[in-house]
């Protein structure tokens, strides 16, 4: 395989060669990439000393695939360790942009693009969304958070790479989103799950006419979902919906899509290598079985991340995908190994919560988070105790205190959530360990 002619094609997004590789072809491009991505890694001092700890000392160590299993995992503790330019592997002046992870307090983890990057990951999410048979005859509302959120820019970039005409409209404010795809003939949206839901409702409440708009499709990811919460928004507002996969450690939107057969999500394994492992033994699991999903990244300079755990459940489909790609299909996300919550698409840890309430002297020591259902969005309520010298009859400073609570939480977690409070010793202790987290919400809305 000549790799110069390969590299300049590759990242065009109708490349059926690369979608379609022979398993041994595919197999050798991800050994060359693991080779250039451990050159890149090994610039960095958190890798170098890893990498020699694994008998690593150049890429030229790495002899085949199997080798990968030498290297040790990198964890979002590490990453955060490594803050800000730990794992940054080229000079700053080749850097062009940086994400971030959302909803962090403390110390986040920043991702750092090149141009050659930026491109490259254009290129994926475009094959995703043209994989879904969109065409430049589209027009495509991009419905998500746009800014440190890898969803915003990642999809709007892969759309105007595919050709569509982009509407960069962001997330919330339906009305306004209702008419922007009047105003526009919009074909194709790109949202949450809880969001898409959520705008079929305000449809109804507001008297919009589904036949005023034209939808087909959307795209609809950063958040678990079920196959039948897909299936209820495809009968509810007519369309297609696609799940998409993607973490910003390794990107954030493209790195697994599904395609038309809508079979579970094809990981461009060109761009990452997947292992599934048992969380507890760190051994990988047989194909078919569910675990924790490993994720190296093939098609970043500036920032190599070599066996992230990312904490998501998952496991490869054994039958090839009836579309003919030869990239493995994984299942559909159903949770996670660690407390991470996912609130209306934003990344929340309990202890962030616990962090801010736990800062302010008029709160007292316990505390719940519950998680429900608001319609079809999700509600967050903190439930604290005050300090046993609290009177509960004085509402004055109750109130000011509810609303300081609930305004340092929206600062730092960028949610709204509902502050309650009660009188101290009221909330229920738990014999073993403290319950602090109450996730009300039904798994199959
Ligand atoms: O959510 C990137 C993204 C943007 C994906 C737009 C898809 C669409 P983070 O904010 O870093 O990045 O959150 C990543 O969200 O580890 C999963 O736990 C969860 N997640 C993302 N997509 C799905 C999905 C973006 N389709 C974390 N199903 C991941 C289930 C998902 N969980």
């Amino acid at each position: 395989m000549n790799n110069q002619t390969d590299h300049r094609i590759h990242y065009q997004y109708r490349n059926e060669q690369f979608e379609k590789m022979p398993r041994r072809e595919l197999e050798a491009w991800q050994l060359e990439r693991l080779r250039e991505t451990a050159g890149f890694a090994l610039r960095t001092p958190f890798y170098r000393k890893r990498l020699k700890e694994a008998g690593i000392q150049s890429p030229g160590d790495i002899c085949s695939l199997g080798d990968l299993k030498r290297i040790p995992f990198t964890t979002k503790q590490d990453l955060r360790e490594g803050f800000p330019y730990g794992f940054l592997s080229v000079s700053k002046e080749e850097v062009v942009r940086l994400h971030a992870s959302s909803g962090t307090t403390g110390t986040p983890t920043t991702i750092y693009f090149s141009r050659e990057d930026i491109r490259k990951w254009t290129g994926f999410v475009a094959r995703c969304i043209y994989g879904t048979g969109c065409t430049r005859d589209d027009v495509f509302q991009n419905m998500i958070s746009y800014g440190l959120f890898t969803g915003g820019l990642g999809f709007h970039a892969g759309g105007e790479e595919v050709g569509m005409l982009v509407i960069p409209s962001g997330s919330g404010n339906t009305a306004r989103q209702f008419r922007l795809m009047q105003d526009f003939g919009t074909t194709v949206v790109h949202a949450t799950p809880s969001f898409l839901l959520h705008v079929e409702a305000k449809m109804k409440e507001e008297g919009v006419d589904r036949d005023s708009i034209k939808l087909k499709r959307a795209f609809a990811g950063a958040e678990p979902y079920s196959e039948d919460t897909r299936r209820r928004i495809e009968e509810l507002l007519r369309i297609d919906v696609y799940n998409s996969y993607g973490l910003s450690e390794m990107n954030g939107p493209g790195v697994a899509f599904e395609c038309q057969a809508k079979r579970g999500l094809h990981i461009w394994e060109d761009g990452y290598i997947a292992e599934i492992i048992n969380p507890d033994t760190l051994e990988n699991v047989p194909d078919g079985e569910r675990g924790e999903l490993v994720l190296t990244i093939l098609c970043r300079e500036a920032t190599p991340i070599l066996r992230y755990r990312t904490r998501d459940l998952s496991g490869f489909y054994t039958e090839p995908c009836p579309c003919g790609r030869t990239h493995r299909r994984l299942f559909r996300i159903t949770g996670r190994t660690d407390d991470m919550l996912i609130i209306n698409g934003v990344n929340v840890f309990p202890s962030q919560i616990e962090e801010v309430i736990m800062a302010m002297r008029e709160v007292g020591n316990n505390y719940l988070i519950e998680i429900e259902k608001d319609g079809v969005l999700d509600r967050l309520t903190v439930k604290t105790e005050v300090t046993p010298d609290t009177f509960m009859d004085d509402t004055r400073p109750l109130n000011a205190l509810k609303d300081k609570i609930r305004r340092t939480l929206q600062a730092s977690i960028t949610i709204n959530p509902r502050v309650e409070l009660h009188e101290s010793g009221s909330l229920p202790v738990s014999e073993g360990k403290a319950v602090r987290v109450r996730d009300l919400r039904p798994l199959d809305i």
